[in-house]
C-alpha cells in the first residue's frame, strides 16, 4: 500500500481528539458490534471503546514493530508461565494520553465512563505477585522503550472467582472470555507443533555423525495470541504473545466413519485441554503432568518463533545471544534450556559446545520463592514419559557440568551431589531450579535479603562455585496503574503540588517531603484519603453488605491466604482486641476496621480454614452491640487487580506480617506505602528495603529477625510455653477453639489451634506478644493526626525506588545489557 493511502487511514480511523473518538465509537458499534444506538448495552459500548482505544493503540504497535526489525535491536523475551495484567481499557487510555478526550467522548453519547469501566472482565492469568509483576514489568519495558517480548500461556480460565458462602471459599470457574477479547489480535497464522512423548533414535548423517531423533507419540499445535503493551507517553508498544493449544486434527475421519463419534472429536478435547486452565496454586507443590506439558508446549512455542523472527535477518543461529535474552521468570519455563539445545542441535545440526554457549548466554533466571515446596521437581519417570529428548539433553548438559565443576572444586566430591541437576533417591527428580542456574548466565532473588539467604541457603554450592552469578534486583511496581489510574485523587494532589514526573520518574515523590509539615497540604493530603475511604467503604457494601465507617482507622491485609503470611497472627490480634474490649466497655481505643482479602489455593485445607475463621470471627464481632462500630471485620472477596484499584488507596495501615526468611519480596508492601498506608511488617522480603527508604520512625517493625528464627529452629521451637506464658494470647486461642465464633462447634477451629500450638513452622505464637504491642503503638500514633499523616506523606515522598522502572532499568544495566529504542 502505498505511503499516501496508509496515512490517509490514519488520519480518519485514528484522531486524538474527542470528536474522532466520537465517530470511531459509533463506527466500531455499528461495524464490530453490529448494534444501533437504540438498543445497545453497556457491554456493547465497552466493546465499542475499547476497539476504538485499540486502533490506536495497532498504529503504535507497527510502528514500533517495523522500528525494532530496521533497528535489528536487541530484544528481551520475558518467559512466564503467568500474566496478571489487570482490565486494559483505563491503562491504556491513560497511555495514549487521551483521557479527557475518551471522557467528553462518552459524555456526549450519553453514557457514563465508569459503568463502562466496569464492563471489563480482567485476563486472571496468574496466582498473584510473581504474575502481577511480570505484568508490571512489561509496562515498564515498553515505558523505558525496551524491546521486549513478553510470551505465555492464554488459559482459557484464569485463577477462579472466590465467592463466599457461609464464610467459606468457594471457587468458580472464570470465564474471562465468554464476551471476546477486544485487546487480543489472533493470529491463527502464526502456529507451531509441539510434540510430546514417544522415544528417541540414534543415526549416522550423511558426514557421519551421530545425531538423535526425537520419535514422538504426540502433538499438538500452538497458536499465537497478541495484546499490545503500550510504553506510557512514548509510542513504543511491545507484545504480550500467550499460546493457547489447538488439536493438529481436528476430527478424526477414520474414528468417525467407523461410527465413534466421541473418538472422532477425542483428539480435539485433549489438546484444547493443554491451554485450558491456569492451575491455581500460589508457591506451587510441583508435580502435575499437565503442568509440565503446559510449561514445555508455551516454552517450545516461544523459542520457535524467536527462531523464526532471528533466522529472517539472515544471521547465523550461532549468534542467537546476542540479538536475544530470555528472562525465566521462575523455574516453570526452564525447560527452554534444554529445549534451545535441540532446536540447535537436533533440528540445526549445530555441533554441542557452540549451541550450549548460545543457550547460556541467552538465558536469566529470576527465582521467587524460598520455600522448599515450591522449588520445582519433576519425578524421572514422568519427564522421561512427556518429554524422553529432553531428559537426554538434561543428563547430557548435566554430566558436562559436573565435570567442568569437578575440576573446579578438586576432589569434592560430597558437593556435587548437592550441585547435580538430578536428585537421587527412591524416586529419582529433576531439579528445575539447578538446571535454570547452569543454562543461565545470571540469576537473581527478588529483594536483597531473599537474594542473600539464595546464596548462602538455597544455592550455597552454586554460589561458591560461580560467586558472581547470584545478584539481586529488587521488585517493584509500575506506578501507572498503581497511582495514577488507581488512585486519581491522590494523582491530582501531586499534580497541583509538584508537577506529573513522578509518573515516569517515581524518585522526584521526594519533592513532597517539603510539604510533610505544611498544614494545609496536611489536610488536603487527609481529604484524599478520605476519599478513597469512602470509596473503598462503597465497595466493601456492594461487595459484601457490610458497612464500614471511614472514619475508623483501615487495617488492610490482601494477598493470598498462606500460613506464611499469616492472616492467622492478624486474627488472633483482633480476637484479642476483641476480648480487651468485653473486659473493659470503657476501653479507649480509636475505632478499627480490618479488611481482608485474597484466594486460597483450592486443595489447601489451612488455608481454607483461616477464611472460614476470619469470616466467623467477623460474624460475631459486627453483631455484638458492645462493640459499637469500635471493630469491624470484613472479608472482601475475590481479590484481583480490579477490587485491588480500591483496595490499596483506602488503607492506612498495610499487613506485611510474614514469618521472616519466608516472603521473597512481596509487591503489595509497596503497593501500599506508595498510596500513603503505614507498614506493619516483619523484618521480611522488600519489607527491609521499604523501611531503609522511609526511615525506622515511620514504619511499624515488630518479630524475629530471620536470624532468630534460624536460631530458634535450630533450638527446637515449642509454641505451647509461649501460650502458657501469655494470658491473652492463651485466651484468643481459647476463644477460637471454644466454638464462640462457631456457634458452639467447637471442633470446627481445632486444626488451626492445634497447628498454631504443635510445631508451626511459621512460628505464629512466638511474634504475637510484640505483633500486639506494635498494634498498640498503632492505635496511639493514630490518636495524633497530624503527626500520622505525616508519616504517611513521608511514606510516599521516599517510595521511589520501588517503581518497576527501576527494576527494569537494573535489569537492562547489569543483566539483559540492552539499549532503548526510540519510536517515532
Ligand atoms: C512470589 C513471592 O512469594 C513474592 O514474595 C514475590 O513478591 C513475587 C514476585 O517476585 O513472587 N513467588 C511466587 O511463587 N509467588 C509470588 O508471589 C506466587
Amino acid at each position: 500500500m502505498s505511503e499516501v493511502t496508509s496515512s490517509k487511514i490514519q488520519s480518519t480511523r485514528v484522531g486524538m481528539d474527542a470528536a474522532a473518538i466520537k465517530q470511531s465509537i459509533l463506527e466500531h458499534l455499528v461495524h464490530t458490534q453490529s448494534r444501533f444506538p437504540d438498543v445497545a448495552s453497556e457491554s456493547d459500548w465497552y466493546n465499542a471503546l475499547a476497539h476504538a482505544v485499540r486502533d490506536r493503540m495497532l498504529e503504535r504497535m507497527m510502528v514500533t514493530a517495523k522500528t525494532y526489525k530496521a533497528n535489528k535491536s536487541r530484544t528481551v523475551c520475558y518467559l512466564s508461565a503467568e500474566f496478571l495484567p489487570g482490565p486494559h481499557l483505563a491503562n491504556n487510555i491513560l497511555a495514549l494520553g487521551i483521557w479527557q478526550e475518551v471522557q467528553e467522548a462518552v459524555a456526549q453519547l450519553g453514557l457514563d465512563f465508569e459503568s463502562l469501566l466496569e464492563e471489563e472482565v480482567e485476563p486472571g492469568l496468574g496466582n498473584g505477585g510473581l504474575g502481577r509483576l511480570a505484568a508490571c514489568y512489561m509496562d515498564s519495558m515498553a515505558t523505558l522503550k525496551i524491546p521486549a517480548i513478553g510470551y505465555g500461556i492464554r488459559y482459557e480460565f484464569g485463577i477462579f472467582r472466590q465467592e463466599i458462602e457461609d464464610g467459606w471459599q468457594v471457587e468458580k470457574t472464570d470465564k474471562w472470555l465468554s464476551y471476546g477479547n477486544p485487546w487480543e489480535i489472533p493470529r491463527p497464522r502464526l502456529r507451531f507443533n509441539v510434540h510430546f512423548g514417544g522415544h528417541t533414535e540414534q543415526f549416522k548423517d550423511i558426514d557421519g555423525i551421530l545425531r538423535v531423533k526425537w520419535i514422538p507419540e504426540w502433538r499438538v499445535i500452538g497458536v499465537a495470541h497478541d495484546t499490545p503493551v503500550m510504553g506510557y507517553g512514548v509510542k513504543n508498544t511491545n507484545l504480550l504473545r500467550l499460546w493457547s493449544s489447538e488439536a493438529a486434527e481436528s476430527f478424526n475421519f477414520q474414528a468417525f466413519n467407523t461410527g465413534d463419534y466421541y473418538g472422532a472429536v477425542n483428539e480435539k478435547v485433549t489438546s484444547e485441554n493443554l491451554t485450558k486452565v491456569l492451575y491455581p496454586n500460589d508457591e506451587p507443590e510441583a508435580g502435575k503432568r499437565l503442568r509440565l506439558e503446559q510449561q514445555y508446549f508455551f516454552v517450545s512455542c516461544s523459542l520457535q518463533d524467536m527462531v523464526r523472527i532471528y533466522l529472517q535477518s539472515g544471521d547465523p543461529l550461532d549468534q542467537f545471544h546476542h540479538k536475544y535474552t530470555a528472562q525465566l521468570n521462575d523455574t516453570h519455563p526452564a525447560i527452554a534450556i534444554p529445549e534451545l539445545m535441540r532446536l540447535l542441535v537436533d533440528r540445526n545440526q549445530m555441533d554441542w559446545d557452540t549451541a550450549w554457549h548460545v543457550t547460556r548466554n541467552t538465558f536469566a533466571y529470576t527465582n521467587h520463592t524460598l520455600l522448599p515446596e515450591a522449588l520445582e521437581k519433576w519425578p524421572l519417570d514422568l519427564f522421561k514419559k512427556v518429554l524422553p529428548r529432553h531428559l537426554e539433553i538434561i543428563y547430557e548438559i548435566n554430566s558436562r557440568f559436573l565435570d567442568e565443576a569437578r575440576m573446579k572444586i578438586h576432589g569434592l566430591n560430597g558437593h556435587l551431589e548437592k550441585l547435580s541437576i538430578i536428585e537421587e533417591g527412591a524416586r529419582p527428580q529433576v531439579r528445575m531450579a539447578h538446571l535454570a542456574v547452569v543454562g543461565s548466565y545470571k540469576v537473581n532473588g527478588v529483594a536483597e535479603l531473599h537474594s542473600e539467604l539464595l546464596r548462602q541457603n538455597v544455592l550455597p554450592d552454586f554460589h561458591a562455585l560461580w560467586p558472581d552469578k547470584i545478584t539481586n534486583v529488587t521488585n517493584g511496581v509500575t506506578p501507572r496503574r498503581f497511582m495514577l489510574l488507581s488512585n486519581q485523587p491522590l494523582a491530582h494532589l501531586l499534580r497541583e503540588r509538584i508537577g506529573c514526573g513522578w509518573v515516569t520518574d517515581l524518585d522526584s515523590l521526594h519533592k513532597l517531603e517539603a510539604l510533610a509539615d505544611d498544614p494545609d497540604f496536611q489536610q488536603q493530603w487527609q481529604k484524599v484519603k478520605r476519599r478513597n475511604k469512602e470509596r473503598l467503604a462503597r465497595h466493601a457494601l456492594a461487595a459484601t453488605g457490610q458497612k464500614i465507617d471511614p472514619d475508623s482507622l483501615f487495617d488492610v491485609q490482601v494477598k493470598r491466604v498462606h500460613e506464611y503470611k499469616r492472616q492467622h497472627l492478624n486474627l488472633l490480634h483482633i480476637i484479642t482486641l476483641y476480648n480487651r474490649l468485653k473486659d473493659n466497655p470503657g476501653l479507649d481505643i480509636p475505632p478499627r476496621t480490618f479488611v481482608f482479602g485474597g484466594k486460597a489455593a483450592p486443595g489447601y485445607f489451612m488455608a481454607k480454614l483461616i477464611i472460614k475463621a476470619i469470616n466467623s470471627v467477623a460474624e460475631v464481632i459486627n453483631r455484638d452491640p458492645d462493640m459499637d462500630g469500635r471493630l469491624r471485620v470484613v472479608f472482601f472477596p475475590n481479590f484481583n487487580v480490579k477490587t485491588a484499584h480500591c483496595i490499596y488507596p483506602g488503607a492506612d495501615v498495610s499487613e506485611q506480617i510474614s514469618l521472616a526468611g519466608k516472603e521473597a519480596s512481596g509487591t503489595g508492601n509497596m503497593k501500599f506505602a506508595l498510596n500513603g498506608a503505614l507498614t506493619v511488617g516483619t523484618l521480611d522480603g522488600a519489607n527491609i528495603e521499604i523501611r531503609e527508604e522511609v526511615g525506622k520512625e515511620n514504619f511499624f517493625l515488630f518479630g524475629m529477625t530471620e536470624a532468630e528464627v534460624s536460631a530458634l529452629q535450630q533450638q527446637g521451637y515449642h509454641p505451647q510455653d509461649y501460650c502458657q506464658n501469655d494470658p491473652e494470647l492463651k485466651s484468643a486461642l481459647d476463644f477460637l477453639a471454644s466454638g464462640y465464633f462457631s456457634h458452639g462447634d467447637a471442633t470446627l477451629f481445632r486444626p488451626l489451634v492445634d497447628n498454631l500450638l504443635n510445631g508451626d513452622p511459621y512460628k505464629v505464637l512466638v511474634d504475637y506478644r510484640s505483633y500486639v504491642d506494635c498494634q498498640a503503638r498503632i492505635s496511639e500514633a493514630y490518636r495524633d493526626r497530624q503527626e500520622w499523616t505525616r508519616m504517611s506523606i513521608l511514606n510516599v515522598a521516599r517510595m521511589g525506588k520501588f517503581s518497576s522502572d527501576r527494576s527494569i532499568q537494573e535489569y537492562t544495566n547489569n543483566i539483559w545489557k540492552i539499549a532503548s529504542v526510540d519510536v517515532f
